[in-house]
């Protein structure tokens, strides 16, 4: 079976990923190599929580190159002007073809992913695919103006967009893919299927979540979180994460076909609503 990778734009196939693995059999690592010029900021984030987890598991390995190792010249030159001229830098071709070259001897069967504005806007279903296909990604962060379209055009498999803002570099949005692809690995998050209730997972914003003390500053926790009767909990959760939705993210519930089990929660709270303002 292929996977197709997202693609909100054309909803076909952007491109293919092959499954890892056959049913049953032990999942391989998924190994994730960072090429950035800024290396340091990448190992503080994969020391971290979630991500430190999976890479001391071996669920995942995450491994950082500095694009200046594959320059020439003394001064570790990785940027020039731009051909035609106009403000900013641009990153040279040699460095970064280098790079990605001897990533990709290491991880032959990887894809090369550049993070950039003009990639496909990354979404909680391209995480799952990319955690589902479980193939290693090198994950190449420009810097200043962004890279020799040459290498673009030559050496990127796919460009992924974390949004349409333009940021001073790739990094954070190398190490947001990567976040986002780890805790859906089977295993990361501990507990096997926390993933699955959050939100987007179910294409709607999560219910509210409340901890001790049960009164805060005179504000209660929600009876129904406390009467221990779970049918009520999972049934008020279900209500408030749909109301939730359609107050913050109606967009979400437009794009999609409601399960029998959300309209009939729905319907419910309408009618609850209708008693509110029956005259
Ligand atoms: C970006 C984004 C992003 C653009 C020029 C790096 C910067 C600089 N990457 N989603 N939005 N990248 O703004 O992924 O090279």
């Amino acid at each position: 079976m292929k996977l197709k990778f997202f693609s909100p734009a054309t909803g076909g196939a952007c491109g293919i990923f092959e499954p890892a693995r056959k049913a049953g059999q032990k999942r391989r690592a998924m190994n994730f190599t960072v090429l950035t010029i800024f290396p340091e900021m990448v190992d503080a984030f994969s020391q971290h929580g979630i991500v430190r987890r999976a890479v001391e598991s071996g669920t995942i390995s995450c491994r950082t190159v500095d694009i200046r190792d594959y320059t020439k010249d003394r001064h570790r030159t990785v940027d020039d002007r731009p051909y035609g001229g106009g403000s900013g830098m641009v990153m040279k071709p040699e460095p970064l073809a280098a790079a990605i070259r001897d990533a990709r001897n290491a991880y032959p069967s990887a894809r090369t992913v550049l993070l950039t504005p003009q990639g496909r806007g990354f979404t909680q279903e391209a995480a799952r695919h990319l955690a589902d296909a479980a193939e290693d990604l090198i994950l190449v962060c420009g810097r200043y103006e962004g890279i020799d379209e040459r290498v673009c055009q030559g050496l990127i498999d796919d460009e992924i967009s974390v949004g349409d803002y333009v940021l001073s570099g790739g990094e954070v949005p190398a190490m947001i893919v990567i976040d986002a692809v780890t805790r859906l690995i089977p295993g990361a998050l501990g507990g096997e299927d926390s993933a699955e209730k959050e939100t987007f997972v179910q294409g709607r914003i999560e219910h509210a979540h409340y901890t001790r003390p049960p009164v805060f500053e005179g504000e209660p926790v929600p009876e129904v979180l406390v009467s221990g009767n779970h049918a009520r909990i999972e049934a008020w959760r279900l209500e408030t994460s749909l109301v939730r939705t359609l107050l913050k993210r109606p967009d979400l519930l437009l794009e999609r076909a409601l399960t029998p089990e959300e309209k009939k929660a729905l319907k419910a709270w309408c009618r609850k609503v209708e008693t509110l303002v029956a005259d």
